[in-house]
C-alpha cells in the first residue's frame, strides 16, 4: 500500500488552501486532484456525501470531507503539533480557525469577483480548468463563475458595503501585516490550527488572484510572505534574525495580534450574533430530527442574518458551519478552570470578541458520516 494521500482539491478553492498547507507543512505525502477526475463522482462522493473540497482519501481508501475535519484526522492521530498548550493561545487559535474558514468571506468574495479588469482572466483559467474539456465545459464553466459572483452577494457584499468591506480589510492587513513584524506565525515559531484556517481566505483569492495579491505585495509584505510560508515545508523564517522554533512561551498572546482581533470583532461578532438569531428561528420553526443534516450552504440556503457595523446595515447568509467550529473555541473554554477562563474572557473583552464565548445555537451540531449533523 503506498502512504501517499488522495487530497481533491484545487489551487483557488479557499477551504482547500487550509488542508493543503496543513499537509505540506506536517510533511504528509499527497497528490492533488481535481474533481473533476473520474474517480470523484465514482469512488469519493458516495463516500463524502457532499462534493465539496478539499476531501481527503487515505492510503486505506477512508474518505475525509472537509477541512477541519482532515486537519483532526491528522491531529489527532499525531499528537495534537499545531495545538498550543496554554489556554489563551488554545482559544486564540481555535478562534482565527474559525474565522478564517467563515469570517473573511466578504472580502475574499469582493476582490476576487469585483476587480474583473484585472483578474477575470486568471480566475477564468482556473474554473475552466476545474472542469473536464467535454462540449459543456464552457457553459459550466460561466455557471460556476456566476454562482460564485451571486454569492459574494449572498455574504453581504453589495455596491452599498464594498467601502466598508475594503475600509475593514486594509484596517485588518495593516493590523496583521504589524504582527509578522514580529513573529512568522500567529502565536509565535510554529503555526497553529488558527494559521490554517486565517490561510483560506488568505491564500486562494486575497494572496494569489491578481488584483488582492497586488494589493497584499505592496501594503502588507509580510501578510504576503506568511502566504507563502504557509505554502512551505519548512519554517521559512530567513528574515527574523534570532528564530525561535516553538510557540511563544508562558501561554503570551502579542499585543500585536490582538490588535488583528479587535478589528476582526468588528464584523464577526455581530454578524455571529445575527446568524444565530436566524438560524435559532429556524431551528424553532423546523425541529429538525436529530442526525439530520445541518443544511444552510449556498446550495440549500436558511435565511439570512442582518447586522450592523460601523453604521452600515448588511444581511449575510446564516451557516451552521460557522457554530460547528465556534462551538470547538466554547467547548475548550469550558474545559478550562476558572482563573484561566477568567485570563481568557479578559482578553477576548479587551478587544471586543467577548461575546462569542456564549452566542450559541439551541441545537449543537455533531459530525456523522461526513456531515455536520443536529444533535438532540
Ligand atoms: N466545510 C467545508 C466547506 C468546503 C466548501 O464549501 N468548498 C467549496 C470550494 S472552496 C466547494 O466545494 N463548493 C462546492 C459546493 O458547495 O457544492 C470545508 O471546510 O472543507
Amino acid at each position: 500500500m503506498t502512504d501517499v494521500h488522495r487530497l481533491y482539491a484545487i489551487t483557488h478553492s479557499l477551504y482547500s488552501g487550509r488542508a493543503r498547507a496543513y499537509l505540506i507543512k506536517q510533511g504528509i505525502p499527497f497528490q492533488e486532484l481535481s474533481t473533476g477526475h473520474e474517480s470523484f463522482k465514482a469512488e469519493v462522493l458516495p463516500k463524502g456525501k457532499l462534493p465539496t473540497i478539499p476531501t481527503l482519501v487515505t492510503p486505506a481508501f477512508e474518505v475525509i470531507r472537509d477541512g477541519a475535519a482532515i486537519i483532526e484526522h491528522f491531529e489527532a492521530a499525531n499528537g495534537r503539533p499545531c495545538q498550543p498548550a496554554g489556554p489563551r493561545q488554545q482559544i486564540i487559535s481555535a478562534l482565527f480557525d474559525v474565522i478564517g474558514t467563515d469570517g473573511l468571506l466578504r472580502p475574499a468574495m469582493h476582490y476576487r469577483w469585483n476587480y474583473p479588469e484585472e483578474n477575470l482572466e486568471f480566475v477564468g483559467y482556473h474554473f475552466l480548468h476545474s472542469q473536464r474539456d467535454t462540449p459543456q465545459r464552457q457553459d459550466k464553466t460561466d455557471y460556476m463563475m456566476d454562482r460564485m459572483r451571486y454569492a459574494a452577494q449572498i455574504f453581504g457584499v453589495t455596491e452599498q458595503s464594498q467601502g466598508l468591506v475594503e475600509e475593514l480589510y486594509l484596517e485588518y492587513l495593516d493590523a496583521l501585516n504589524g504582527h509578522f513584524e514580529q513573529y512568522p506565525y500567529l502565536l509565535g515559531w510554529q503555526p497553529c490550527i488558527g494559521d490554517f484556517g486565517l490561510l483560506a481566505p488568505m491564500y486562494a483569492h486575497l494572496g494569489r488572484d491578481p488584483h488582492p495579491a497586488r494589493l497584499m505585495q505592496q501594503r502588507a509584505t509580510r501578510v504576503y510572505r506568511w502566504v507563502e510560508r504557509m505554502n512551505r515545508a519548512d519554517q521559512d523564517v530567513p528574515e527574523y534574525f534570532t528564530p525561535g522554533t516553538e510557540f511563544l512561551a508562558n501561554d503570551e498572546v502579542p499585543e500585536t495580534l490582538l490588535a488583528v482581533v479587535r478589528v476582526l470583532a468588528e464584523d464577526f461578532v455581530p454578524e455571529t450574533r445575527a446568524a444565530a438569531e436566524c438560524i435559532n428561528d429556524w431551528l424553532a420553526q423546523h425541529k429538525p430530527e436529530a442526525g439530520t443534516a445541518a443544511v444552510g450552504r449556498l446550495a440549500n440556503p436558511l435565511g439570512n442574518g442582518e447586522f450592523t457595523v460601523r453604521g452600515q446595515t448588511i444581511s449575510a447568509l446564516a451557516q451552521p458551519y460557522r457554530f460547528y467550529l465556534l462551538q470547538r473555541v466554547q467547548a475548550i473554554y469550558a474545559g478550562l478552570a476558572a482563573t484561566d477562563q477568567a485570563s481568557v474572557k479578559q482578553m477576548l473583552q479587551a478587544c471586543g470578541m467577548s461575546d462569542i464565548l456564549s452566542i450559541k445555537l439551541d441545537r449543537q451540531l455533531e459530525r456523522s458520516d461526513n456531515l455536520e449533523v443536529w444533535q438532540a
